[in-house]
């Protein structure tokens, strides 16, 4: 049984195809700064926006015309798998992340739940045998069920802390099972509406534990995923604790458990917080914790996480750049955390969504690697620094001044010259490189 029929594989024409189910920059084999293009990018789909999501909004009910429509309960969970496999081969799509509840439906107990999953994770299983597509990371729906109105690992409530804990340690096995490179925790409700309410040092206090008592469960089944915060600042809650990727940082070195994290970080979370994407990978880079990507865009006239597929290209160019610079993403990836407008409801707008952000981001790697290889952003970086690589600069980055001989130096009254930023051309010279014919 097919459910896309009507499309083939899609594969690489070049910039100049018209083709609108062809990729004009993603070629999977071309080499790109020693590496494959798909080791580089490790491409994911989203189970939940592309299976699951529908369209519907505040305003309005679900739009999306699903080949997989007709099926309900489990018979359409099933239907899902077989058509996400479909989708990702025919896109060339290697690696996949779910949440729990976006795979199997609840049941009436957690019991039954379970079961729901456990047939799933089965088909899935086969799935990835046969085509050989991995799960890039998975994670637990603690958010959508009303039980999480007070929050899971941050609740006030200890009865929905232990199922919490209880959902944690199922997906935990999941992913051993499934052979999950990473293992995602995003807060969804873990965050506050108001301070007058608030517990707030005892929230991140068991939050941290859940972290800990992960940590211990995984150890002990053998699951050796990376594991992963997903930081955002804001939706559900008011103030989400795993603000950015600073705040979260700082939450996981306070508690200790630092050498047990890297960070999944999302576009449109960055632009939320009131940072570029860019400004976040920085961030989690310079510190080591550099996991994996969500892949999307914000609209910066709305102030939600519209998670549009991304297509900006000055985006995914800078953002490709910390990635090179960082060396890779490791077991980390860039998933699609993305999904169709409500407008776009036809199926045939998956692929076309799919195909304008690989591309978006086959683009990126190409003109990142080339901005990195002429060294044009470190040399303007290396002049700008310049005085800290000799005389009294030197004393300060090796740290042998002091503030009096600091001091000294400045009542020597020597006359200060700053030199320009040179920003503006910077830029230009960013959009020459963008601009440049496919190489
Ligand atoms: C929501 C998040 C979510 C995580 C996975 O804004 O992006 O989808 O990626 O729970
Ligand atoms: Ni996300
Ligand atoms: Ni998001």
């Amino acid at each position: 049984m097919s459910y896309f029929a009507s499309i083939g594989r899609i594969s690489y024409e070049g910039s100049r195809s018209n083709n609108p189910l062809a990729f004009q920059h993603y070629q999977a084999e071309q080499v790109i700064a020693g590496k494959k293009m798909e080791e580089h990018l490790r491409f994911s789909m989203a189970y939940w926006h592309t299976l699951t999501g529908g369209g519907s909004d505040p305003f309005g009910t679900a739009t999306a015309i699903r080949p997989w429509d007709g099926y309900s309960g489990m018979d359409l969970a099933k239907a899902r798998v077989e058509a996400a496999f479909e989708l990702m081969e025919k896109l060339g799509l290697r690696y996949f992340c779910f949440h729990d509840r976006d795979i199997a439906p609840e049941g009436e107990t957690l019991q039954e739940t379970n079961r729901n999953l456990d047939v799933i994770v089965d088909l899935m299983e086969q799935h990835m045998k046969s085509t050989g597509i991995k799960l890039l990371w998975n994670t637990a729906c603690l958010f959508t069920h009303p039980r999480f109105v007070h929050g899971a690992g941050t609740t006030s409530n200890a009865d929905v802390y232990a199922y919490s804990a209880a959902q944690l340690k199922k997906s935990l096995e999941i992913g051993k099972r499934l052979g999950a490179d990473n293992y995602v925790f995003w807060g969804g409700r873990e965050g506050y509406e108001s301070l007058l309410n608030t517990d707030m040092k005892l929230e991140l206090d068991n939050l941290a534990f859940l972290y800990r008592m992960a940590i211990d469960y995984s150890r002990e089944i053998g699951f050796d995923a990376q594991f992963l915060i997903e930081p955002k600042p804001k939706e559900p809650t008011k103030h989400q604790y795993d603000f950015d990727a600073a705040t979260t940082i700082a939450f996981l070195q306070r508690y200790g458990l630092e050498a047990h994290f890297k960070l999944n970080l999302e576009a449109n979370h960055a632009t939320l917080a009131g940072h570029t994407f860019e400004h976040e990978l920085r961030v989690a880079r310079l510190h080591g914790m550099l996991g994996s990507l969500d892949a999307n865009q914000g609209d910066l006239l709305l102030g939600w996480d519209t998670d549009e597929f991304p297509t900006d290209l000055y985006a995914t160019t800078l953002t490709m750049y910390e990635v090179l610079k960082n060396g890779g993403l490791g077991k980390g990836g860039i998933n699609f955390d993305a999904k169709v407008r409500r407008a776009s409801f036809e199926p045939e707008d998956l692929f076309y969504a799919h195909i304008a952000g690989m591309d978006a981001y086959a683009k990126g790697l190409k003109v990142a690697a080339r901005l990195i290889e002429d060294r044009v952003f470190d040399e303007a970086v290396d002049r700008r620094y310049a005085s800290f690589r000799e005389g009294i600069g030197r004393d300060i980055a090796e740290g042998r001044a002091t503030l009096a001989s600091l001091e000294q130096y400045a009542l020597e009254n020597r006359p200060i010259s700053n030199i320009s930023g040179r920003q503006e051309r910077l830029k230009a010279v960013l959009n020459q490189y963008l601009l440049e014919a496919d190489k």
